[in-house]
């Protein structure tokens, strides 16, 4: 592993500062950003995002309304260049999900392309809408902020309760985006596609602000389709980023799809992550394409621990070794006493320990004191074994009550808190279970009130949507009489399998 000069600079983003110092200079006319036929120059970047940081600067904390578009994109590099911390906000949350973060997280200011319309549930925040239409002259940046300020509050879910919020500081941004470029050779030259939403750390930190810190540029497909990959892979992009279901469907359509094929065999560098690739689709992407997905593992908290190097053999099930910066451990079931094994048997806890860490949980004293050990280890809860050259196999969770769908941590408390409210629910239990395309899908088990009538899965499913998300709706429904119980009164979840 080679080692990492851990660059704790407040400067994020200096190809942006060369730009903005000389926008005569050839940096400024290097492409940045690019949204189907939207794009900016670092130059344009600079002055568009650069009036929008001076006029965000006095906003304790904003919102941005994180559609999967070119304003999200300004949006988020003018808070970071003020060093106002912003929240994305994902912009198909139900009311429910968006009332509790906006009341959680207090934001003054809400940032949204123009002619967006915003819910009820933000009605009561300024807006400012993001105008990428007329640069002016880039203004000079605010002065540099603190690194261990926060820059980014994302929300994320737990096992029971609403999301809590993750308060990213600018050091752990810096130090995960470097660290990545270590271990896959990430340059400047580097052309990123992706299509993945940009309201989560994969999509937002690593596709977006990733790009932006190496000075290379980023093409965001808007959304995920494997003619897009196939496109922009084929003219000229050099690495893909996404999500299993993206590789899975992208393995689905590899037989009927000779273009693809070409297009995925002519990347540098193709990275799967936000949940475990199956073997099965790594085995027919190399086989139709010659070319090998890697996988890198992280987490909200933590951005990322571990990745398969571009100089490293990409072993399939495995999400590679730590990343320089990175100390990771596998700790025994009591959560301390740390797994000495190297032998691709022994599972421990993966607990995680370095600057690429969150800060804490947004007015969330408790929780974050139980994220973390008594020495300063954060306790990820995902379950591994270590090969003997130190790559790590993740075989599982902690909690049963996480559900990785589509790449998207849900967790089944805050969908059965959902389901009660439903006047056809009396009784709710929320399980994952395997999915081809999803990795898991949401199984909703429900005791109907009315026996005679039970509430169909659209109903659930729409009612779930409304309001939480529409990728926690359940995509299956059970009705019992009853909920498995123990003498305790707790549901047995692992009694849940249907026939
Ligand atoms: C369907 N839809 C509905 C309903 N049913 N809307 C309202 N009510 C309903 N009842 C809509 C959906 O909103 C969506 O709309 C469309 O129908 C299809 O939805 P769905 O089938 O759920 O999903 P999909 O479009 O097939 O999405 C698959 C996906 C997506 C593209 C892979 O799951 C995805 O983008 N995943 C990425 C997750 C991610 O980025 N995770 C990172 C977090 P429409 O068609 O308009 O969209 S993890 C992380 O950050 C860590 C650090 C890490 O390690 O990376
Ligand atoms: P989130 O909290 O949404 O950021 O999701 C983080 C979780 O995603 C981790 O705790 C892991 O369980 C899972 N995860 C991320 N990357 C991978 C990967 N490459 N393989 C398996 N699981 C992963």
């Amino acid at each position: 592993m080679s080692p990492l000069s851990l660059d704790l600079s407040p400067d994020l983003f200096p190809a942006l500062t060369e730009a903005q110092a000389d926008p005569d200079g050839p940096g400024a006319h290097r492409p940045a950003l690019r949204f189907g036929d939207r794009s900016l120059t670092y130059g344009e970047l600079a002055a568009t995002a650069s009036p929008l940081a001076a006029r965000v600067a006095e906003a304790g904390r904003i919102a941005v309304w994180a559609t999967p578009t070119l304003e999200t994109a300004v949006a988020v590099v003018a808070a970071l260049l003020a060093g106002v911390p912003a929240v994305p906000l994902n912009p198909k949350s139900g009311e429910s999900e968006l009332g509790h973060i906006v009341s959680d997280s207090a934001p003054t200011l809400v940032l949204a392309a123009p002619g967006t319309q915003l819910p009820p549930a933000l009605a009561a925040l300024e807006r400012l809408d993001i105008d990428t239409s007329a640069p002016t002259t880039s203004l000079p940046s605010p002065g540099a902020p603190d690194p261990e300020s926060p820059a980014l509050i994302v929300y994320t879910s737990g096992t029971t309760g609403p999301p809590k919020g993750a308060v990213i500081p600018r050091r752990a941004i810096a130090t995960t985006l470097d660290a990545l470029a270590d271990a896959w050779q990430w340059t400047g030259d580097d052309v990123l596609v992706h299509g993945l939403p940009l309201f989560h750390v994969h999509g937002l930190i690593l596709g977006i602000l990733g790009p932006l810190r190496r000075g290379g540029s980023v093409r965001h497909l808007g959304r995920f389709e494997t003619a897009g990959v196939a496109r922009e892979l084929s003219e000229g992009a050099t690495m893909l980023f996404g999500v299993p279901t993206m590789y899975h469907r992208i393995a689905e359509t590899l037989p009927d799809d000779p273009a693809l094929a070409k297009a995925l065999a002519r990347a540098r560098l193709l990275v799967s992550g936000s949940a475990a690739l199956p073997v099965h689709d790594h085995e027919r992407i190399a086989q139709a394409t010659g070319r090998r997905v890697i996988e890198r593992y992280g987490m909200t908290e933590t951005l990322m621990n571990t990745s398969v190097r571009a100089d490293g053999e990409p072993r399939a099930g495995t999400v590679g070794v730590p990343l320089p910066g990175v100390e990771l451990r596998l700790t025994e079931e009591d959560g301390t006493t740390a797994v000495k094994a190297y032998d691709g048997e022994t599972v421990g806890e993966i607990q995680v320990r370095g600057p690429n860490l969150f800060t804490e949980y947004l007015n969330r004293p408790e929780a974050t004191a139980a994220a973390f050990t008594e020495d300063g280890w954060f306790r990820t809860g995902d379950m591994a074994v270590r090969d003997p050259d130190g790559y790590v196999r993740i075989v599982g969770r902690k909690a049963t009550d996480l559900i990785k769908s589509g790449g998207y941590k849900i967790g089944a408390g805050e969908i059965e808190n959902a389901l009660l409210e439903h006047p056809g629910v009396r009784e709710a239990a929320v399980t994952g279970e395997p999915d081809a395309d999803l990795g898991e899908r949401i199984v909703a088990w429900i005791v109907p009130a009315d026996p005679q009538s039970p509430p169909t899965v659209d109903e659930l499913a729409d009612h779930v949507a409304r309001r939480l998300a529409p990728h926690k709706r359940p995509r299956v429904v059970h009705h019992l009489d009853a909920l498995p119980r123990n003498d305790m009164g707790k549901i047995m979840k692992r009694a849940l399998t249907h026939d």
